[in-house]
């Protein structure tokens, strides 16, 4: 009996000792199990930052290129300009151009690219005679559309021009103010336009001065001018040489006090300031 008791006791204790072995070991396997998830996910987590960081910016997004240009990346990815490779082949006679040489060409894209092509002497461009070279490398458009003959502008027409001039700026004004396009700003000059007929020409005029000088450097560049120029030039053959008197002093450039003399209309009536200006 005794002999029983004693080979029970120890049976009990070999279990109990082999339970908590068990026990032990599911717990150092659980820790071990669930320590490596959380550094697993740990990982995962720390490794979301740095990506979110790196959003891929486009170096070119904020690299302005001439047109005829396109911005492309060096091997190091600093962004530069370049001649554009190749220009949709057009066959909509709408989209040539007429050059200030007098030709045609098929696209806006085909001129620019031949003047990024002589600009920076490229092979396409060497082929050609020098002096047509170094036209080139200034070529820009005149007037969209095939190249035609402009009937010349008469004395009596360019002197009635101005009168047109203001008027058409004055129903693009209007017709701008109908299709909400203004700031409420020059929505503002247009109501006075409208109600107060001193207010009529000059504010239609300096609108358009403010619009076209987009660089707000308070003086409109030919190429800013170009916006009004370029579709008109073959329907009016007395805008392109009225543009050119505008610079009076022959600058370039034509500052407001150039543009409202060359629109007719007397200095001392201007009061109204661009957009951008006002508050100075
Ligand atoms: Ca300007
Ligand atoms: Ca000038």
């Amino acid at each position: 009996m005794k002999c029983y008791l004693l080979l029970l006791g120890l049976t009990i204790s070999i279990l109990c000792v082999n339970f908590s072995e068990a026990k032990h070991k599911r717990k150092k396997y659980r820790g071990e199990i669930i320590k490596p998830i959380k550094e697993e996910l740990k990982v995962e987590e720390e490794s979301l930052d740095p990506v979110e960081e790196e959003i891929f910016i486009d170096p070119c997004a904020n690299k302005h290129c001439s047109p005829g240009q396109v911005c492309k990346l060096t091997e190091n990815g600093q962004p530069f300009c370049t001649c554009i490779e190749e220009c949709s082949f057009e066959t909509d006679p709408r989209r040539k151009v007429c050059s200030n040489l007098n030709t045609t060409w098929n696209s806006d894209c085909a001129l620019y690219q031949m003047r990024c092509w002589c600009k920076y002497r490229d092979q396409k461009c060497q082929e050609l005679p020098e002096d047509t070279q170094e036209q080139y490398r200034h070529m820009h458009i005149n007037y969209y559309g095939e190249c035609k003959f402009l009937e010349e502008c008469t004395e009596g027409q360019m002197a009635d021009f101005p009168r047109r001039m203001r008027d058409w700026l004055f129903n693009v004004m209007q017709d701008m103010a109908d299709r909400d396009e203004l700031s409420p700003y020059y929505l503002k000059m247009e109501r006075e336009a409208q109600t107060n007929l001193t207010k009529r020409w000059t504010n239609a005029v300096i609108w358009k001065w403010c619009d076209l000088d987009s660089s707000h450097n308070r003086a409109v560049s030919r190429h800013e001018l170009f916006p009004i120029r370029a579709p008109l030039v073959a329907l009016e053959h007395c805008i392109a040489p009225f543009l050119d008197g505008c610079d009076s002093n022959n600058d370039h450039e034509i500052t407001l006090n150039e543009w409202v003399k060359c629109m007719e209309i007397e200095e001392e009536e201007i009061e109204a300031h661009c957009e951008d200006i006002r508050d100075e």
